[in-house]
């Protein structure tokens, strides 16, 4: 299986664990309104524009996340915020050229929220083993789109020539998806890594090690 964010194996740095939340940060305000609206809610019951109000509504006016903006060389970063049983907060840092892979969110919910910069999502649909192209939308700051296995697979990447910051929402967590390849179609599974959790670059520790130090 492929790694987004190649890591080896081993124990946890406690830096990595779940941390703390406290009243004063705004975005710890934000990951404790989404447990409201995620943990324990059926997928077919949560809210959607609730939830895409929140994040709207953080990405108007806050810039708490800007602690975390850690950016990749090869590819764009993935920065772990938070992580409940019901969802996974996460902080992608895109420069100026990174795109993600074509891929799917294994069945789960995925909104975006743009916070820095603008960002491309192209839509594809894969049928009878090809792949059609489908709207492309930018996104600009502020802007919040919203994406799950029946809308479409998407690709997305930093637009404009300039670099991108965007703020996932993942319900429930995604620990694996498939990346699609764009001339045969065919499909890869990828392990969905961490670049860094809370901003503590962990480059050499093992992803399922992070998720079991969550854990409540
Ligand atoms: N799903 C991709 C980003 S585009 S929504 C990821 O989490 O790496
Ligand atoms: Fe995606």
């Amino acid at each position: 299986m492929t790694d987004l964010n190649p890591m080896t194996d081993g124990d946890v740095d406690p830096a990595m664990a779940r941390p703390v939340r406290s009243d004063d940060c705004s975005l710890d305000r934000l990951t404790a309104a989404l447990e409201v609206e995620l943990d324990g809610v059926a997928p077919a019951e949560v809210d959607g524009a609730r939830v895409a109000s929140l994040l709207r509504k953080y990405a108007a006016g806050e810039d708490s996340w800007r602690r975390y903006a850690l950016f990749g060389d090869g590819t764009y970063s993935r920065n772990l915020i938070w992580r409940s049983r019901d969802f996974e907060l996460l902080l992608l840092c895109w420069k100026s050229g990174q795109a993600s892979a074509i891929h799917d969110h294994g069945n789960q919910n995925c909104w975006m929220a743009v916070l820095d910069g603008a960002l491309e999502e192209e839509h594809f649909s894969a049928r009878d083993g090809e792949l059609k192209r489908g709207r492309v939308m930018t996104y600009e700051a502020g802007g919040v789109a919203f994406i799950q296995d029946e809308i479409a697979l998407h690709q997305i990447r930093a637009s404009g020539g300039q670099e991108g910051i965007s703020l996932h929402l993942y319900s429930r967590p995604i620990d694996h998806c498939l990346s699609f390849c764009p001339e045969s179609g065919d499909s890869t599974p990828i392990r969905a890594g961490y670049t860094s959790v809370r901003g503590t670059a962990c480059a050499q520790t093992d992803p399922e090690a992070i998720r079991r130090a969550w854990v409540d």
